[in-house]
């Protein structure tokens, strides 16, 4: 049975998850509505990828019977002045997810929680995987620069991206 407390906590990071995949999903048609399909393959991806993150919370928390509950989603911007203030908004908040998710840890470690702390450690992988995916994606689209040829071609390697949904999480990308 999870506390109060951590009940509470996973909640709200579910919601921090979900705001992702929303940011993520502002990002897709924000690069749509500029023909940068690409980019925008890229952060529809993302944006399913974080709805799994949210997902698995919120089933941990059902399966524990704990609460799963709904918090209001804050909306996030959408437009970005160039592809690089954009990618480097994914790289900024990646990390801020990373420092989340260890405060997670913590809560778990304080409530005497170790089967919460245990499953948080797949999360705790999962940010070295998003750290290093948005370190990639953000050095290409630097190295691009304002060249329009270089920036096509990472918007074409962008665009590449593939993602298997884990079983029990598929959705449908286009
Ligand atoms: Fe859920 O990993 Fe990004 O935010």
């Amino acid at each position: 049975m999870l506390s109060e407390k951590m009940n509470d906590a996973l909640n709200v990071q579910a919601n921090r998850e979900l705001y992702s995949s929303y940011l993520y999903l502002s990002m897709s048609y924000h690069f749509e509505s500029v023909n940068m399909k690409g980019f925008a393959h890229w952060m529809r991806l993302q944006a399913g990828e974080e709805l799994v993150h949210t997902m698995k919370m919120l089933d941990y928390v059902a399966g524990k019977g704990g609460k799963a509950r709904m918090l209001a989603v804050e909306a996030p911007r959408f437009t970005w002045d160039s592809p690089l203030q954009a990618f480097q908004h994914v790289w900024d908040h990646e990390r801020v997810v990373t420092g989340l998710i260890k405060t997670l840890v913590k809560v778990a470690e304080e409530e005497l929680d170790e089967e919460t702390t245990e499953f948080l450690q797949w999360y705790i992988k999962e940010q070295v995987e998003e750290e290093e995916s948005s370190d990639s994606v953000l050095s290409k689209v630097k190295a691009a620069g304002n060249d329009k040829g270089a920036l096509e071609a990472a918007d074409r390697l962008l665009g590449q991206r593939s993602f298997r949904f884990p079983r029990g999480f598929e959705i449908f990308p286009k």
